[in-house]
Parts: C-alpha cells; sequence; structure tokens
C-alpha cells in the first residue's frame, strides 16, 4: 500500500509534476505515514533516477532542475510535519550549517537543518555558497558548539577542508566541532581533513550532533 504511494512519488519527481507531488505529500500526512519514509522512499527516489539519467547524460540540466523544484515544494509541505514529531523544548546546541562555496545543492542541507532543529537544535542556516570564513564568523558570533558543512560536488568536497582550517584559523577548533556530509563525502575523507563526525543522512546527522555535543 505504502510502497505504491512511494512509488507514485518518485514517479511525480520524475516527471517535475508539482501538483501531484504536493498533492502525495499531503495524502502522506493524512495517512500518518512518517515524513521521512516519504521522502527517502518516495521522492529522494525520483531525483536519484534524475541524477543517474543526467549524470549518463539521458536527461539534461533544466530535467534536474524541474525536479529539484518539485522535490523542495514536496519537502515543504512535509516540513512541518517533521517539525511537529520532533517537538523538543531544550537546547541540545547550536548548528551552524550551509553548504559550501561553489556548491548552490541545499535539498540534503534544508533537511538536515529541519531535522536538527526539529531535535533540539538551535541551527543558523547560511544557506548555499557559502564562504569558508563565513562559517568560522558565525561559529564564533554564536558561539556554536558545531559547524556543519555539506558538500555535493567532488570538486566543492576540498571546501570542507577550508572551513576546518578557517576555524583553525580563528583559534576555534577543538571547541568547535565539525560534521560534513553530501553525497560524495565519505567517513574516511572526514578523517582525512581532520572532520568529527561525517553522516551519511539527516538522522544520522542528529545522533551524530548529539554525539558531538556530549564529547
Ligand atoms: Co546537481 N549534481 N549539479 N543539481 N545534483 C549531483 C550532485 C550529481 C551527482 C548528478 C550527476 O551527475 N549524477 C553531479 C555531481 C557530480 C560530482 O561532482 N561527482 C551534479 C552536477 C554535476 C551538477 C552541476 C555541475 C550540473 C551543471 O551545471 N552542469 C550543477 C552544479 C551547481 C553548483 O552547485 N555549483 C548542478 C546543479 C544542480 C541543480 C541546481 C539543478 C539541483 C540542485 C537544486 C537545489 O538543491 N536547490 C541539482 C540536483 C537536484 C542534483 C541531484 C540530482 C540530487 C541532489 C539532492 O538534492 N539529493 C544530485 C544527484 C544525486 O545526489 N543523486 C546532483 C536529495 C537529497 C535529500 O540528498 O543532497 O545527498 P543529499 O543529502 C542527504 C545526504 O547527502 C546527507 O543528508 C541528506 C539527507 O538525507 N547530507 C548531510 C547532506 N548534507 C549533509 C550535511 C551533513 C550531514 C549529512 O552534516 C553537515
Amino acid at each position: 500500500m505504502s510502497q505504491e504511494l512511494f512509488d507514485t512519488m518518485r514517479q511525480s519527481i520524475i516527471d517535475g509534476d508539482e501538483d501531484k507531488a504536493e498533492a502525495l505529500a499531503q495524502q502522506a500526512i493524512a495517512q500518518g505515514l512518517d515524513p521521512l519514509d516519504a521522502i527517502n522512499l518516495g521522492f529522494v527516489q525520483g531525483i536519484n533516477y534524475v541524477g543517474d539519467q543526467f549524470g549518463a547524460g539521458e536527461m539534461f540540466l533544466p530535467d534536474l532542475m524541474i525536479a529539484a523544484e518539485v522535490m523542495k515544494k514536496a519537502v515543504a509541505v512535509l516540513e512541518p510535519e517533521m517539525k511537529k514529531r520532533g517537538v523538543q523544548r531544550q537546547v541540545l546546541g547550536k548548528v551552524v550549517l550551509g553548504t559550501v562555496k561553489g556548491d548552490i545543492h541545499e535539498i540534503g542541507k534544508n533537511l538536515v537543518a529541519t531535522m536538527l532543529s526539529a531535535s533540539g537544535f538551535e541551527v543558523r542556516d547560511l544557506g548555499v555558497d557559502v564562504p569558508y570564513e563565513k562559517f568560522a564568523e558565525t561559529a564564533r558570533e554564536v558561539n556554536a558548539d558545531i559547524v556543519g558543512v555539506s558538500a555535493l560536488l567532488t570538486t566543492t568536497m576540498t571546501g570542507q577542508k577550508n572551513v576546518i582550517e578557517a576555524l583553525d584559523d580563528m583559534g576555534l577548533r577543538p571547541k568547535v566541532k565539525v560534521m560534513v556530509g553530501g553525497a560524495p563525502v565519505t567517513r574516511g575523507w572526514a578523517e582525512e581533513i581532520g572532520a568529527d563526525g561525517y553522516s551519511e543522512d539527516a538522522m544520522g546527522a542528529v545522533a551524530l550532533a548529539k554525539r558531538l555535543v556530549r564529547a
């Protein structure tokens, strides 16, 4: 039953059908589905397919852009439900988050932001294409516990290392912990650049952030 819904969600992204995607997101809420399941098992499957087809030269940049816009709309419908389910009063820590300079991918980063704030973290989301020093300056300004750096391109992953260097230069390490993520990022890469943690997805990012503020 849910699988059928997930498949239709996947297809709505591939078709670039915004109305359908929003309606399906609403249907998921009405049926009491976990919004993260709707995202990961439904909509993300569609965007991954479009990404693969794009990588293979079977789909083109406009297809990717339309799919991403539809995906954002669907996630926006699910966001209040995610927040509602994670309601927590106590502030666990402050996180400065952004997608690194040169990179404008924001869907995954936004999911991480939503899940962190729903889980009790205060999140300062700097958006996309964020200069390395901006992460460090904001961390100092808000007295952050964690800086989170997202990167979706193999060419911008190296920017995560630059953010760590900017924090080092401002004398904020090791007090301010660094977590990294994004599709091309691996645990090995995180270790290589001296990050304090890596997570594959938004739920993992919450567990990691909780570990880091306890450390
Ligand atoms: Co682009 N793109 N894109 N793209 N795009 C990829 C990443 C790509 C793999 C597609 C492909 O070729 N198969 C490829 C990268 C190749 C590479 O570097 N190896 C690529 C390319 C090449 C490009 C352009 C260069 C294309 C061009 O212009 N010729 C260009 C670059 C622009 C730039 O950034 N400077 C580009 C542009 C775009 C769009 C603007 C069209 C659009 C983004 C729109 C937007 O975000 N507003 C887009 C999209 C949508 C994708 C794909 C299809 C999907 C990304 C996504 O949103 N996934 C992507 C292919 C793919 O990844 N399968 C692709 C869904 C999201 C929920 O997952 O972002 O991985 P994800 O986030 C996850 C985890 O990674 C993790 O948790 C999230 C939630 O579970 N996570 C963290 C993420 N950040 C984290 C941080 C953490 C912890 C966990 O701690 C801080």
